[in-house]
């Protein structure tokens, strides 16, 4: 039940030739860089795409906030638990964008959100890794609310225009974000010699699962292909990945750790770095629901859920009431 079971739907892109005159049409606007917006025609498949990915992106924003949510708790000071407070908030804040976003398409947040609660739908992989000790509240900041900015920024140029322009707010409150984790790094690394080890160790754990964060490889990526003609998808996985390692390692430099790659290279003519893949058995069968934690944060979801079924009646009562009054 809480594994991501959900097949892959991607199939080949459709020719101009094969397309109708409508789809034709369409195909235009978005290569003329024209925004697509609620009301206007698209094909069933743009809308299934666009859907899949949205939903996928709140589910994780909510997700998201399970690892780090876990320290609020021991932060080491008042002023740490704020800032992480209010990073976790900015999370389901993102989680309702994203879900707004996703109903100008037609489904319902609630269909969306027991799609998750079943197990019927995924989110981002990084989030069935635990949060073993403080430093991991600034590695996860850094690296991965770092690796969601790259693939954020990107979609900020997305042709469909509400999912577009949430991702405009989103990005500005993650860039707030990985800084924070970069804050709790430096001062890690300026500790003791206990502390800059546990920043190294953070790091060297979270490096891999942060490159899977972008997808598998493009060549065996199901979706890009027709993404990216759609314009859903402005960069490609691999593109996303480099972007984030060229971007990473002269922080990790910065910062007098290690890299956790050590074969990792730049290559002069171009600038970028040469990388080791991650283990991609690990992230399939991390997606097929078999992850260190998958179980734990669906349970915690669900948990969550049933917890806040007397509120949502709550407020479905109040709203109920305020209708009847208002007539
Ligand atoms: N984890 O054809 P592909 C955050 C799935 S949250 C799980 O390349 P696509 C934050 C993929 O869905 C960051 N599944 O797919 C929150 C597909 O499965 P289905 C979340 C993954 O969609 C709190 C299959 O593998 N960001 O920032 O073209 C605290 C084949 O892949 C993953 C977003 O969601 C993965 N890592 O490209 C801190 C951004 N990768 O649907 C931080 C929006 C792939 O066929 N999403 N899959 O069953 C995207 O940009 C794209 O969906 C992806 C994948 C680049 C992630």
């Amino acid at each position: 039940m809480y594994a991501q079971t959900v097949q892959s739907t991607g199939r080949k892109v459709k020719s101009l030739e094969e397309m109708s005159d409508q789809e034709r049409a369409f195909q235009a606007r978005i290569d003329a860089g024209e925004k697509i917006e609620p009301k206007d025609w698209m094909p069933d498949g743009y809308r299934k795409t666009l859907v899949r990915q949205i939903s996928q992106h709140a589910h994780s924003e909510v997700v998201g906030q399970l690892p780090e949510g876990n320290w609020i708790t021991r932060a080491p000071t008042l002023e740490r638990k704020a800032i992480l407070l209010a990073k976790v908030q900015d999370e389901a804040g993102h989680g309702l964008y994203l879900y707004s976003a996703a109903e100008t398409l037609g489904v319902s947040r609630a269909d969306l959100i027991d799609d998750l609660l079943a197990g019927r739908a995924k989110y981002s992989s990084i989030f069935n890794y635990p949060t073993l000790n403080w430093a991991d509240m600034g590695a996860v900041g850094w690296l991965v609310d770092g690796a969601a900015i790259i693939n954020q920024v990107a979609l900020q140029r997305t042709s469909y225009g509400p999912y577009s322009r949430a991702m405009v707010r989103i990005c500005k409150e993650e860039s707030f974000h990985a800084r924070q984790g970069f804050d709790i790094m430096m001062k890690m690394v300026a500790g003791t010699a206990a502390q800059k080890a546990m920043a190294q160790d953070a790091l060297n754990r979270l490096w891999w699962p942060a490159l899977m964060m972008f997808g598998p490889p493009d060549k065996d990526s199901v979706h890009s292909a027709q993404s990216m003609a759609w314009k859903i998808k402005v960069m490609t996985n691999d593109e996303g990945r480099q972007k984030f390692v060229d971007q990473t390692i002269p922080q990790i430099e910065y910062l007098g750790l290690d890299v956790p790659d050590k074969a990792a290279r730049k290559n002069p003519k171009t600038g970028h770095y040469s990388f080791v893949d991650p283990d991609w058995d690990e992230f399939f069968a991390v997606l097929k629901g078999y992850g260190p934690c998958n179980a734990d944060r669906m349970l915690a979801r669900n948990k969550a859920h049933d917890d806040g079924a007397w509120f949502r009646e709550g407020l479905l009562a109040y709203a109920e009431k305020q209708t009847i009054a208002a007539e």
